[in-house]
């Protein structure tokens, strides 16, 4: 791991909350995700299941977390599983960790070897009533591939039939929603790395650099840094393809006069942060994009400004639509007319705004956390309108991430990442 060791209390505190929230008498499992071939004997960089990183602070593979608060004897209400450093392992991969150094990152004091796990269910899962599995149940999840934790459930259920079967999903999707002092941290030192990344492109732009050249750029930055690199699949779009919303090719030259849009940032231990600025590859806007460019801006302060605890996501939502209409308006992209003629399904903004406003953000970019009832403080959140002009081959996206706060104005952890039209365009003409 290249980030500093994280205070265990983290995942201590985790632990107690959801395991208070767990039915009497009840065991939970966590799995590992496995290690993804690519072909022959490669295989995908390791990226630990965000449950199990979020309750045990483990990041490596094979592990396995038992909670189990009504165990008998107290030594087995919380067990990792591990994995046993054989010779051949220590001389091809290097040591994993011993029971030792799982309790100091986890603070659990239980360690097993992986080996031991079928005999330590067989003695626990008889005391127990109710077994909680976690199933991936997120709406947008892809339900093609079979993960390590299905495989587990899917044997358990075999072998143990008679239990009840709870879901931890709903749990945890509930509890990472928000964020403890620990988590805001971590997040903010990936958006630190970010910014670091970002104003080394600001000075490395000019007319005729490549998107990819943008990309390692950052990746070089990031890793310097103890990120293990991109939060999510990068985004460097000049010109047309700022419009592609998805647009991860980034092998197009930037050409002068082009804005690029950059939906692009760091991760650092496991946490996202997630950031889009827009800037000229010459350096200078030209007054239209400036004018469509503080558009976005002014829906971005906007929203902020209105993020607080208790306010309803849907009310959010209809008000950052009504900030986004007043500014196409004013750009003359819309008129009255197109005012008149919208619904509420099909309100006119969406022709250049057909994205949503804000995501939760944490262990996975696009996190888990409530968003149909009410924001709820430490909820970090990314605030990222956009305006989209494929005729212009114009794209605007400007993201922050921020913190809900009770009764005052949020954090904005990318506060210190310029993003004000005559700030950018100073550090590319130093
Ligand atoms: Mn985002």
């Amino acid at each position: 791991m290249k980030y500093n060791t994280i205070n265990p209390q983290l995942f201590i505190e985790n632990r107690k909350r959801f395991t208070e929230r767990m039915e009497t008498n009840s065991i939970a499992f966590f799995n590992a995700n496995d290690i993804f071939i690519t072909g022959a004997d490669s295989a995908l960089p390791f990226e630990q299941h965000r449950d199990l990183f979020y309750l045990s602070g483990v990041d490596q593979e094979e592990s396995v977390l038992v909670l189990f608060p009504d165990a008998k004897n107290p030594q087995y209400k919380e067990i990792l599983f591990v994995t046993e450093t054989n010779e051949h392992i220590a001389i091809w991969e290097g040591e994993k960790l011993s029971k030792q150094q799982a309790t100091e990152v986890s603070g659990i004091a239980t360690v097993f070897w992986l080996s031991e796990l079928e005999n330590v269910i067989a003695s626990l899962i008889k005391e127990a009533t109710n077994i909680y599995i976690n199933e991936n149940n997120h709406k947008r999840a892809p339900r093609y591939m079979e993960t390590r934790e299905d495989r587990f459930i899917k044997k358990l259920k075999q072998e143990y039939p008679k239990h009840t079967y709870k879901s931890s999903f709903d749990i945890l999707f509930e509890l990472r929603g928000i964020k403890s002092a620990i988590e805001i941290e971590l997040i903010q030192q990936a958006c630190n790395i970010t910014k670091k990344g970002f104003e080394r492109v600001l000075s490395f732009t000019k007319p005729n650099v490549w998107e990819y050249e943008i990309e390692a750029e950052l990746i070089h930055e990031f890793i310097r840094n103890r990120s293990k690199g991109f939060a999510y699949t990068p985004i460097v779009a000049s010109g047309y393809s700022a419009c592609v919303l998805h647009y991860i090719e980034n092998n197009k030259p930037c050409k002068n006069g082009d804005l690029i849009l950059m939906d692009v940032a760091a991760e650092y231990a496991n946490y996202s942060s997630d950031l889009t600025r827009t800037i000229p590859a010459n350096g200078r806007f030209t007054d239209r994009q400036k004018a469509v460019y503080q558009s976005v801006l002014n829906v971005k302060n906007q929203a902020t400004q209105m993020i607080r605890e208790g306010l309803q996501w849907k009310e959010y939502n209809l008000a950052v639509g009504e900030l986004m209409t007043a500014e196409l308006l004013s750009l003359k992209l819309l008129d009255k007319a197109d005012i008149q003629n919208q619904t509420k399904e099909k309100p006119a903004y969406k022709k250049y705004f057909m994205h949503g406003t804000s995501h939760h953000l944490g262990l996975d970019t696009h996190d888990y956390g409530d968003f149909e009832n009410d924001m709820k403080t430490n909820m970090v959140l990314t605030v990222e309108p956009g305006i989209y002009i494929p005729k212009e081959k114009l794209g605007i996206r400007l993201e922050d991430d921020i913190v809900v706060q009770k009764n005052a104005e949020p954090i904005n952890l990318t506060k210190h990442i310029p993003i004000e039209i005559e700030e950018i365009e100073n550090l590319m003409n130093p």
